[in-house]
């Protein structure tokens, strides 16, 4: 059997990978010419643990090709992004042009499999009208389910593994069919529920994440107003068996939870209100991270900073949406002096330097962004002497307070009001 995967980004690429694994014939398309030239030499140009390894055996296999065009196959895997526009409106035109691709490859018992996620009702206006263009019966001659990939970065091949995974069909024998064809690595409990469902159900699910983390952020505000510990209060709080509050941060990045609950407010913007405030909420923690350096660093002549993460999130090298991207231009537009460093990320950006000895010297105030475990086994005592004033601000609450404060640190915990 034969599969094609559109897309070979954070989810494409390694979903190919898998397939290949099992021993499927594998084509991937990609319409960027330098990933397909990176990947035929084997170089994954995105970081996943074990990609770069699988990759490399597939392909000396024989069971994973790459091209800029589709090739015929049995089952197409659609897993383009969905990005959104400035208005907070979903792109689907990378889902439109994959499908558009591909209508001159299918044949009469293909099937089609869309991964990315879309706002409802994609799967009916955009896949089924496009794939009517075949002249095939969609439903009884070419198959269609949409199945969102749910797997966390950092930990995608364990996950496409273990994970539950939702198989929306456009009818039964197309979830049945897609079901069967997952079945061959998913070890987690396959959903059978129809398409719209399934576009609900990714959409809702990191949209409660969204709305928690923000209600995490809020608490954490308030905590710090209040001059209490939320990190402690949430802790406690979680002891409750119905309780279940997520934790606070600098924002929330990704390609996925900063965009998707934008979707859910696209379909139904009158009622969607609570996941907008918490969108809006979110997207200007970093804005009160900013602030917080500001006042810090408030009455020092000409403070220079040091930032520590420039990804999203900790122990992966993607700096999508991160919430470190709006603390820099914080500090661009207060003209504030600052330094880059991020050992998982390499940036384009100036600031960003190699070695944290270099970030911090002569620094006034770390400011720790990204819970990457590589920060909390730095030597604090070697930084604390290079550095001109003494403060450290944690968004993560992940570094030692005694010790930093016993080193001699100014310590301060985003969500830790000083009582
Ligand atoms: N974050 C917090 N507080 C928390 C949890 C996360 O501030 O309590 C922040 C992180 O620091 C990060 C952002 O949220 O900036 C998102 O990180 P994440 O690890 O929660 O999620 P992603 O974006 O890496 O992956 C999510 C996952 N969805 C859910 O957990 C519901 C993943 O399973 C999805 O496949 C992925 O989105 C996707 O592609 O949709």
């Amino acid at each position: 059997m034969k599969v094609c995967v559109m897309g070979l980004g954070y989810i494409g690429l390694p979903t190919a990978v898998m397939f290949a694994s099992c021993g499927f014939r594998v084509h991937g398309v990609d319409i960027n010419q330098e990933v397909i030239n990176s990947l035929s030499l084997k170089k994954p140009h995105i970081e996943e643990p074990g990609l770069e390894e699988t990759l490399g055996h597939v392909i000396e296999e024989g069971n994973l090709s790459f091209s800029k065009e589709p090739e015929e196959a049995d089952a197409f895997i659609i897993a383009v992004p969905t990005p959104i526009t400035k208005e907070k409106k979903a792109n689907i035109d990378y889902v439109r042009n994959a499908m558009e691709m591909i209508v001159p490859c299918v044949k009469e018992g293909d099937l089609i499999i869309l991964e990315s996620t879309v706002p409802p009702g994609t799967v009916e206006k955009v896949m089924i009208q496009e794939l009517q263009k075949t002249g095939l019966k969609v439903g009884e001659e070419v198959f269609v389910s949409h199945s969102p990939e749910r797997v966390l970065p950092g930990k995608l091949f364990e996950e496409l593994v273990s994970n539950d995974r939702i198989v929306g069909g456009i009818n039964q024998e197309s979830a049945d069919r897609t079901a069967t064809l997952y079945k061959h690595f998913v070890k987690g409990t396959i959903h059978i529920t129809d398409a719209k469902t399934a576009e609900m159900v990714k959409l809702m699910e990191n949209t409660y994440r969204d709305v928690n983390i923000a209600l995490a952020n809020e608490l954490a505000q308030i905590s710090d107003q209040l001059g209490c510990d939320v990190w402690e209060a949430i802790r406690l709080a979680n002891f409750h068996p119905r309780v279940n509050i997520h934790q606070p941060g600098p924002g929330v990045g990704g390609h996925c939870i900063a965009v998707d609950p934008w979707f859910l407010h696209e379909a139904s913007p009158d009622k969607a209100k609570l996941i907008e405030t918490a969108r809006r909420i979110n997207d200007e923690t970093p804005i009160y991270v900013g602030g917080l350096i500001e006042q810090i660093t408030e009455f020092i002549t000409k403070p220079k900073v040091a930032l520590l993460g420039l990804a999203y999130k900790g122990n992966i090298g993607d700096m999508r949406e991160s919430p470190s991207l709006k603390v820099i231009s914080y500090l661009k537009k207060l003209n504030v002096e600052y330094t880059i460093y991020d050992p998982y990320v390499e940036s384009k950006m100036e600031e960003q330097v190699s070695t944290v000895e270099e970030a911090v010297n002569g620094a006034d105030c770390i400011i720790m962004l990204t819970e990457h475990s590589a920060f909390k086994e730095l030597d604090y005592k070697k930084l604390y002497e290079l550095m001109n004033n003494h403060n450290i601000i944690d968004t993560k609450n992940v570094l030692d307070e005694k010790l930093l404060c016993n080193i001699g640190f100014q310590y301060k915990k985003v969500g830790k009001g000083a009582s």
